[in-house]
């Protein structure tokens, strides 16, 4: 699939310093990840309130630890996929890029990104509810179907945000920084629905940030963004790196050659 990205895009990328990666469930769809809203969606089948809130939780903590357990088992079993990768090499083109990723998959992370900001959690995480101990996948897979703390008891829950649920203050911050000091803001793979991630692309934007979208379905956001650019991360992430990568190069030699003349 040939796409010429447009000269303001590129020029704009070619220029930042700092750029920053808002990802959500598309950018893991090509690794065989379900979205959340999409057709396919694991919210197909369910609703957000019946399952990813408190609530739902004590009320049936056997019936979203199952669903958990099957989302484990997924992601257990996949890897992340060309779009993951090109954002790894995206990063060694500016002096500063971080991913704010909505996923609890932790595919950025085992792609080899560094600075990765989880702003929804870890599925890889859980935690005793009551005296807080953490508890890998590994601990709780041996126990039955609703882990319980072999310390105290305490009912064992995902380390992820559910909804009504506070973002973790720290991968927030650290979010809202690097949002208002981006000079690019890539918006990837996300319906835009949920907030308060949602509202950090609009943040960049005002904060001046030349704002992308990249997703093959207009979403909510498309029409306060500067590019939208249509299409799956796995197919339009390695073509931007290969087309900046390329522009570098073109800049790097037309300077050599001013400079022997
Ligand atoms: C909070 C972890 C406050 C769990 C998740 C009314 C208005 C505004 C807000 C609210 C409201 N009512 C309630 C709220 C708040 C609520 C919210 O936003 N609700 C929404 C549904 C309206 N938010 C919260 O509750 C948040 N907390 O507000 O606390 C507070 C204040 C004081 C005191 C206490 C609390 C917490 C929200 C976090 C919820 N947790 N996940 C888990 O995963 O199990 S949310 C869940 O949705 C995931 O994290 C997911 O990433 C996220 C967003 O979804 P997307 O990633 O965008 O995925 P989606 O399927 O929607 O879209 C996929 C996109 O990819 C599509 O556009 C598709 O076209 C595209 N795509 C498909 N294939 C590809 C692709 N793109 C590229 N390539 C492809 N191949
Ligand atoms: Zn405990």
């Amino acid at each position: 699939m040939n796409i010429k990205f447009s000269e303001r895009l590129l020029s704009r990328l070619a220029a930042a310093d700092a750029v920053v990666a808002f990802t959500g469930a598309g950018v893991s769809a090509e690794s065989g990840v379900p979205t959340f809203r999409g057709t396919d969606g694991i919210w197909a089948k369910f609703k957000p309130e019946e399952l990813a809130n408190v609530d739902a939780f004590m009320r049936n903590p056997a019936l979203v630890w199952e669903w958990y357990a099957a989302r484990k088992k997924i992601i257990a079993a996949i890897t992340p996929n060309a779009g993951h990768y090109a954002l790894v090499q995206l990063e060694r083109l500016f002096s500063s890029f971080a991913v704010i990723t909505q996923n609890i998959d932790n595919l950025h992370r085992r792609a080899g990104s560094s600075r990765v900001y989880e702003l929804h959690g870890n599925i890889e995480r859980n935690y005793c509810m009551k005296c807080g101990v953490d508890y890998s996948n590994a601990d709780i897979l041996s126990m039955t179907e609703v882990p319980v703390c072999s310390r105290c008891g305490g009912l064992v829950r995902p380390d992820v945000v559910w909804f009504g649920e506070l973002l973790p203050e720290e991968e927030w911050n650290h979010s809202v920084r690097a949002v208002e000091s981006a000079d690019v803001m890539l918006s990837i793979g996300t319906s835009s629905v949920v907030h308060p991630a949602a509202g950090l692309p609009i943040l960049a934007k005002h904060s001046g940030a030349f704002l992308v979208e990249i997703n093959p379905e207009r979403t909510l956001l498309t029409e306060n963004v500067d590019e939208f650019l249509k299409g799956t991360s796995a197919v339009i992430l390695p073509l931007l790196l290969e087309q900046l990568v390329a522009l570098e190069k073109q800049d790097h030699l037309a300077r050599e050659k001013t400079k022997k003349s």
